[in-house]
């Protein structure tokens, strides 16, 4: 079964970094390899997101000498995690999972690719107000339902998932095709954020 043309599917961030053995290792994250490919071959438009930072990235905890990993900081566009360094350009941690069947994706975002700002979502930097381009690249196709899948569930599907449902997207997020950090709580807070913007969980 095809989907009709106004529906796109969104593949976040399915990097080795979030992979087994990588960087940022999401718990099981290689299990929704499978799932996505043979979601991939529903849509008419598929675009891929790929987490994309310099070296010397803002969120990385090798740059703020004192903290540990996981650790919260104020930056200036708000709070801000401190994560281990991964995704970095060009290196091996931020290509896509080996097995990740990326030939019928159409448009690859690369995003966090500005040191001071870090971007979780497939639409907005962290600011919340520089757009990646996404949104009009979707308008312009006429698509106007969003179905996100990927890593992370807590943090870039769910910035990505609720800035749709803002943009006015239909929104859905397919849990079983995605994988969370889930710290301190933040899968069962990602839920209710999501669930509160209007995004339907399936
Ligand atoms: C992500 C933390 C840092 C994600 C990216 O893809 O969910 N999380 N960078
Ligand atoms: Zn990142």
């Amino acid at each position: 079964m095809t989907c009709p043309a106004n529906e796109a599917l969104i593949v976040i961030d399915v990097q080795n970094d979030f992979c087994e053995g990588g960087a940022l290792e999401v718990p099981d994250g290689d299990a929704v390899v499978p799932r996505i490919n043979a979601l991939m071959e529903k849509y008419q438009t598929v675009v891929l997101t790929q987490d994309w930072h310099p070296a010397d990235h803002s969120s990385f905890v090798s740059q703020h000498e004192g903290n540990e990993p996981f650790q919260m900081v104020e930056m200036e566009y708000g709070p801000q995690i401190l994560w281990p360094d991964h995704c970095v350009q060009g290196t091996s941690g931020a290509e896509f999972h080996p097995d990740l069947n990326t030939d019928p994706a159409q448009l690859v975002i690369r995003k966090g690719f500005r040191r001071g700002v870090d971007s979780y979502s497939a639409f907005f930097e962290n600011d919340h107000e520089t757009p990646t381009g996404l949104d009009g690249y979707l308008r312009s196709r006429s698509v106007d339902t969003v179905t996100l899948v990927g890593l992370a569930t807590d943090f870039c599907v769910q910035f990505s998932a609720t800035d749709a449902a803002r943009l006015e997207f239909r929104t859905v997020v397919v849990e079983d095709a995605c994988r969370a950090i889930d710290m301190d709580g933040s899968l069962e807070e990602a839920r209710s954020a999501m669930l509160d913007a209007g995004v339907r969980i399936d």
